[in-house]
């Protein structure tokens, strides 16, 4: 019992000396979902891949880290708006630069077709909430999915390595 508690002791304090971030602590990014408090030019096609000029947006995610270590990721979600509800989803990004799944009649995104992998959903103005994803080395798209929003261009991109 007492060489076992020695090697805990030690192993802990090898960990604390080697890691200023212990590698099992998940990853935080904290997320931002903002807008110009008007949707009067929604539906701009200003999706991911669509080479609209983003300077038109209206609507935003903005996140404070675009790279994450692989693993588990918590995301602290806030939206900031004066008066629209938003959400954040997390899906993988579409490979060779493809738009993602949209369809223009409800102008929503098809969260199956897109992979959605996890959401902290409808927040009203100066909510928050949190949602922790185990995310393998790729690319990622956080957007949201109320009507109109993600052609308004709210959504930003994340690397996980
Ligand atoms: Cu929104």
């Amino acid at each position: 019992m007492a060489t076992h508690l020695k090697s805990v002791a030690s192993l802990a304090i090898a960990a604390s000396l080697s890691f200023a971030v212990p590698a099992f602590a998940a990853t935080t990014v904290h997320v931002k979902l903002a807008d110009q408090n008007t949707d009067a030019a929604l539906a701009g096609d200003m999706g991911m891949n669509m080479s609209a000029d983003m300077s038109q947006a209206i609507m935003f995610v903005t996140a404070d880290t675009q790279t994450v270590p692989a693993g588990e990721v918590t995301f602290e979600v806030s939206n900031d708006a004066k008066g629209f509800v938003h959400e954040m989803i997390v899906a993988e990004a579409p490979v060779g630069g493809k738009p993602l799944p949209y369809d223009p009649k409800t102008d929503l995104i098809e969260e199956d077709a897109a992979g959605a992998l996890g959401e902290v959903s409808e927040l009203n103005p100066g909510k928050s909430g949190t949602v922790t994803l185990d995310l393998k080395p790729g690319h990622y798209v956080l957007f949201c999915n109320l009507k109109g929003h993600y052609m308004a261009g709210m959504w930003t991109t994340l690397t996980v390595q």
